[in-house]
């Protein structure tokens, strides 16, 4: 049985990380049965979850778990994308991964609005006296994390106004299809659509999600994505608000 380490549900999604979503997505769509197990963070191999077990192979990011998935499964993800297809969607996930979700990080952890009522409460269990100091520690992390990226060194109106054209460019591909890539899942969806779910959560006042909100196949795209993989949840964000 595979076990998959994650944050576990916050703010009315399936898990705190995109990525997680999309590891479990993946497993989903793969039809692999799978554990959770919310305590493997102090021991990720690389210092981030996702990472899988999978009888004695442990596999750290969510793409590399992909990968382990195709090969030791022959599981192929893209079965239906012609090359160019393969390669559309391999280009929208990654600006996704590596672009989108930096700006969003930001809204997130350094609007202060934004991270108080999120990202605040995974610091509840350290002891009272101490809490500051390790929210400060933390936040500082990210901001060097951003910064190393690149995208916490623009302004936030440039930040905003890059993740607009990353957003605007996900509904135009997706389009009035179903699933990012046709009438089928394929294995972008399973990248995007957490991308989606986390942009569009109503807890955040964030300009990623009023751009999103502008677009009602994106909308619409979430709403059906989630109810497909993560029924529990459909409707649940809307609810916490
Ligand atoms: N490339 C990785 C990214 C995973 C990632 O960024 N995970 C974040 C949560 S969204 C994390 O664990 N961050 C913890 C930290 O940086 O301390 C993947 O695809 O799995």
């Amino acid at each position: 049985m595979i076990t998959l380490y994650t944050f576990g549900p916050y703010f009315g999604l399936p898990d705190a990380s995109p990525f997680v979503m999309k590891a479990e997505v993946l497993l989903r769509i793969a039809d692999l049965p799978y554990e959770t197990d919310t305590g493997g963070f102090n021991t990720a191999p690389k210092g981030k979850l996702p990472y899988i077990a999978d009888d004695g192979a442990i596999i750290a990011d969510s793409t590399l778990i992909r990968l382990h998935i195709e090969k030791k499964y022959g599981f192929d993800f893209d079965d239906r994308l012609s090359p160019r297809e393969r390669s559309i969607a391999w280009a929208i996930e990654k600006m996704c991964e590596d672009h989108l979700y930096w700006a969003g990080l930001h809204a997130r952890w350094m609007v202060d609005a934004n991270f108080d009522k999120g990202p605040r409460q995974f610091f509840d269990a350290a002891p009272a006296p101490l809490r500051p100091l390790v929210v400060a520690l933390a936040r500082r992390q990210f901001r060097r994390n951003l910064w190393g990226h690149g995208m916490g060194r623009h302004t936030t109106a440039e930040m905003e106004e890059l993740a607009a054209r990353d957003i605007d460019a996900i509904a135009d591909v997706l389009a009035d299809k179903p699933y990012l890539m046709g009438e089928r899942p394929s294995g972008a969806d399973a990248s995007v659509f957490p991308m989606m779910a986390h942009a569009l959560c109503p807890l955040f006042e964030t300009a990623i999600r009023t751009r999103a909100e502008r677009r009602p196949n994106l909308v619409a795209y979430n709403d059906r994505l989630m109810a497909q993989y993560f029924p529990e949840f459909a409707g649940a964000g809307k609810a916490i608000v």
